[in-house]
This record gives structure tokens, sequence and C-alpha cells, in this order.
């Protein structure tokens, strides 16, 4: 048996350091990476999205339901997908720090990533990344990312149920995210409703989903849930209403745009593979210095390679 196997036999059972090293493994499509994702058995686990602006208390909100679903013996799997570079550890650290009282649970795998090399703000590797997770018998994974621009998209695309965060009196934030974040959640949350106005911030999302509400096709009625995470209020009904989507039948309808657009970049990748861009620069060079050049003609020579 060979090492990748081997690798996705323990990863299977569970074990957490298979796991570790099998993401690093994708995440930085070391030799093997093709083999492990195409071999792997990928469960069907309920994947929960958490989005929304900085400073909501996403991060906080991941640890109340973390703390819940472990008093409920749940095997849970967390992402943080930080939105700055690589280098800026300091959120990544916050984020650790806010979560690190599950750090060392048995029950619970937690997992850092930059968003570096994305177009739309989700790393790159989210969707082998979460995959591998799903091989690995968990109940339920988490997935927190700020919401900005594209990244919106995507995370609706990759999770099973989309939670959108807020906090009270961003009437003007939620006035002006319009389409984006409004368009993709399956629950609203009102954080922080331990501050000032939260109920007329609740009244603002409830109005503003009304009209989606009323023209339901699938009956899911997206809720907005209040509540305070640092004291745990409201993340019962979360739950709840997390656990009542997950079994509503609702279909994803953004999925298959989601595994079609990951498709089409393998594709492009493969067809990338024996392209040698310093070279094709420097035979662009001198075609250019040429009286005849045609970009167009010029690039046929590297079609079909
Ligand atoms: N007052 C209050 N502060 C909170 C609550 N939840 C989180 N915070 C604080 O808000 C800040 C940002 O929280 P964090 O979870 O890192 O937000 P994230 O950037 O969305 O992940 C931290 O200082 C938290 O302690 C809450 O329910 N009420
Ligand atoms: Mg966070």
């Amino acid at each position: 048996m060979n090492e990748i196997s081997r690798l996705i036999q323990s990863l299977s059972s569970g074990d957490f350091p298979a796991l570790a090293r099998a993401i690093t493994l994708v995440e930085n499509e070391l030799p093997g990476a093709d083999t492990l994702l195409q071999n792997l058995t990928i469960h069907e686990v309920p994947l929960i999205g958490i989005t929304g602006p900085p400073g909501v208390g996403k991060s906080s909100l991941v640890n109340a339901l973390l703390r819940r679903l472990l008093e409920q013996n749940s095997r849970i799997g967390v992402v943080s997908v930080d939105p700055t570079s690589p280098f800026n550890f300091g959120s990544l650290l916050g984020d650790r720090i806010r979560m690190s009282e599950h750090f060392l649970h048995p029950n619970v795998f937690i997992r850092s990533m930059a968003s570096r090399g994305s177009l739309g703000g989700l790393s790159d590797k989210i969707l082998e990344v979460t995959d591998v997770m799903k091989a690995a018998r968990f109940d339920y994974l988490l997935v927190e990312t700020v919401g900005v621009g594209q990244s919106e998209v995507e995370i609706a695309g990759l999770a099973d149920t989309t939670l959108v965060v807020f906090v009270p009196d961003t009437g003007d934030e939620i006035q002006a995210m319009k389409a984006g974040l409004m368009e993709i959640a399956d629950i609203f949350i009102v954080n922080k409703s331990d501050l000032e106005n939260a109920d007329r911030t609740v009244a603002l999302l409830k109005a503003m989903v009304a009209p989606k509400n009323a023209a339901s096709r699938d009956g899911w009625q997206i809720p907005v849930v209040k509540t305070v995470s640092a004291n745990a209020s409201g993340i019962e009904e979360l739950l709840a209403q997390i656990k009542q989507h997950a079994t509503s039948g609702h279909r994803n309808q953004r999925r298959v745009l989601f595994i079609a657009e990951k498709i089409r970049r393998l594709i492009i990748k493969d067809k990338m593979k024996n392209i040698d861009l310093r070279r094709l620069r420097s035979e662009l060079e001198a075609a250019m210095a040429t009286d005849d050049f045609n970009l167009y003609r010029f690039a046929t020579h590297y079609f079909h390679q």
C-alpha cells in the first residue's frame, strides 16, 4: 500500500494528524495531492458558511456554536478563511484566541487559511480542503469568511446553509450591501444584540426579507436571529434554525455554478501545465520584433499543447 492510500485510510478513520497532513498536501499542490483527491470518499456533511463584515463576531459565533454542538457530542471541523495577506498573522491569531477554548478538544479540528491566490476572496483551495474534511467523519463543517465582493457568491456555492451576520445599527451598511449578501443568506443573524438598536436592525432585516420569503418556492422562510455570542443568548435558536434548514430539503441553486467554475479552472490549469511562461515571453519578444507580428496567430502556436 502506498503512502497516499495509507493517508486516505487514516484520515477516513478520523485521525487529525493525517487530516492536517492531507490538507497541507492539497493546499500546496504537493506530489500525491491529485491522487488523494481523486480517491477520497467524500461524505455528505452539512457545511455551514458564516459570513459578514469584519468584527461583527463571526469567530465568536463559531465558538458559541462549537460549545453547543460539542455538548451534543458532535464532531466538528472549522475552517477560518482570512482575507488579509498571508503575512498578516494578527487576525489569524485573533480568531485562534477566540476559538482557543476548543483548540485541544478531541472532537474539534480547526484550520485557518489565507485567501491568497483567489480572485474571489475565498481561498483557491477551499473546496479541496472542505472535501478532504468531508472524508474525515465530521458531523458538521463550519466555514467562516469575511463577506467581500465575490466571496459572497463563492461561500453560497460552497455552503449548504449560509449565515449572514450583522450587528445593531448597521442600517446604512445593510441598505448598501443590497444584492450581494442579501441574496445569499439562508439565515440572518443580528449579533451583539446586547448593544442598542438591535430590535430596529432585526425589524429592518425582516422587512427586507419579507418579499423574498413571500415568493419562496421551496418553502424556506429566511429567519432573522438575534444573538449575543458572549453569553450564548440566541445560540439555541440559531442552532435549531440551522438544523431545520439542513433538513428542509432546500436545494442550493448556486452549487452547480460554483462546481462548474471550479472544473473550468481545473481544465485551464491542466491546459497550462506544459506551457513554460518564461519561454513564451522570450518567444513573444522575438516575434514582436518582426514586422508581421499578429498576436492571434502567435497564440495558436500554444494551442493543443
Ligand atoms: N458586545 C458584544 N461583543 C461581541 C459579541 N460577539 C463578539 N463580540 C466582540 O466583537 C469583537 C469581534 O469579534 P470576532 O468574533 O473576532 O468578529 P469577526 O471579525 O466577525 O470574526 C471581539 O472583540 C468580540 O469580543 C457580542 O455578542 N456582543
Ligand atoms: Mg473572525
